[in-house]
C-alpha cells in the first residue's frame, strides 16, 4: 500500500514536464543547450539522431532543421533562441531588459563570427573556399576575434554582464564548432580568454559530470 507521501511523490513525478532534446551526435548547435539542461539538473532526454531518423523526422519539425527542444510534446526551435528560454528558466539572464539586450548583443556578435566561419567551411568548390579563408584570415578574423577576446576580458572572463550568464553556455557549447571552422591553429594561444572561458563552463559541476558521461562516439566539435 503506498503512504500518503508516496502518493504525493507519485502526483508530482507525473507532473513534471517531459523534456526531449534532438540533436545530432555532435556538439556544433545543440550542445549550449545540452550543457545548460545539465546545470539545471534537468531531467531530459537526450536524443542523438542519425542520419537514417533525420530523414524521417525532419519533415516533422518546425523549420527542417535540428536542434528542437520539446515539452510536453510541443516543439521548439532555433539553438539561441532556446539557450535564451532556459536561460530565463535558470537564472542566467539580465534582471532587466537592457541586461538582457547586452546578452543577445553579444550573443549575436558572438554568432556573426560562427556564421563567417561557415560560409568557408560550408563552401564546396575548394578554389573559393581557399580564397574566401586567405580574405577573412586576413581582414575579418584578427578584428572580430581581438573584440571578442576585449569583450570576454572586460566581463571577469564571462561573454556578458561580468558574471555566468546564458551567453556562456552558448559560447561554451559552440566554441569546438567554431574552434574547427576557423582553421587557426594557434586560436587558444592567441585569444586565451576563448579557452578558459569554456573551461569554466564545462568544469561547472553538474555540467562536468554530464560530459564525463556523453556517448563516446560523439564527434569532438
Ligand atoms: N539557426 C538554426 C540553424 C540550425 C541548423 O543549421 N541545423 C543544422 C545542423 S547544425 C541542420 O539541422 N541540418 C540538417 C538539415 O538542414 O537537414 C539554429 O541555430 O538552430
Amino acid at each position: 500500500m503506498c503512504s500518503v507521501r508516496c502518493t504525493r511523490r507519485i502526483l508530482l513525478k507525473q507532473k513534471m514536464p517531459k523534456t526531449k532534446f534532438y540533436y545530432f551526435n555532435l556538439k556544433a548547435l545543440g550542445e549550449s543547450c545540452r550543457l545548460l539542461l545539465a546545470y539545471a539538473g534537468e531531467e531530459f532526454e537526450d536524443i542523438r539522431v542519425s542520419s537514417e531518423e533525420w530523414a524521417e523526422l525532419k519533415p516533422k519539425t518546425p523549420f527542417g532543421q535540428l536542434p528542437i527542444l520539446e515539452i510536453d510534446g510541443k516543439q521548439y526551435a532555433q539553438s539561441n533562441a532556446i539557450c535564451r528560454y532556459l536561460g530565463h528558466k535558470y537564472g542566467l539572464a539580465g534582471s532587466n531588459i537592457e541586461e538582457d539586450l547586452i546578452i543577445d548583443q553579444n550573443v549575436d556578435f558572438f554568432s556573426d563570427i560562427r556564421a563567417k566561419a561557415g560560409v568557408v567551411h560550408y563552401e564546396p568548390d575548394e578554389a573559393v573556399k581557399a580564397k574566401k579563408h586567405e580574405e577573412f584570415s586576413k581582414n575579418l578574423y584578427p578584428i572580430v576575434l581581438k573584440k571578442l577576446n576585449e569583450i570576454i576580458e572586460q566581463n571577469n572572463g564571462h561573454l556578458a554582464l561580468g558574471k555566468l550568464t546564458w551567453a556562456d553556455f552558448v559560447f561554451a557549447g559552440v566554441y569546438d564548432y567554431l574552434k574547427m571552422m576557423l582553421q587557426i591553429s594557434d586560436l587558444d594561444e592567441k585569444y586565451p580568454s576563448f579557452k578558459k572561458l569554456k573551461e569554466s563552463v564545462i568544469t561547472l559541476p553538474k555540467v562536468k559530470e554530464f560530459c564525463a558521461n556523453v556517448p563516446k562516439s560523439t564527434c569532438d566539435f
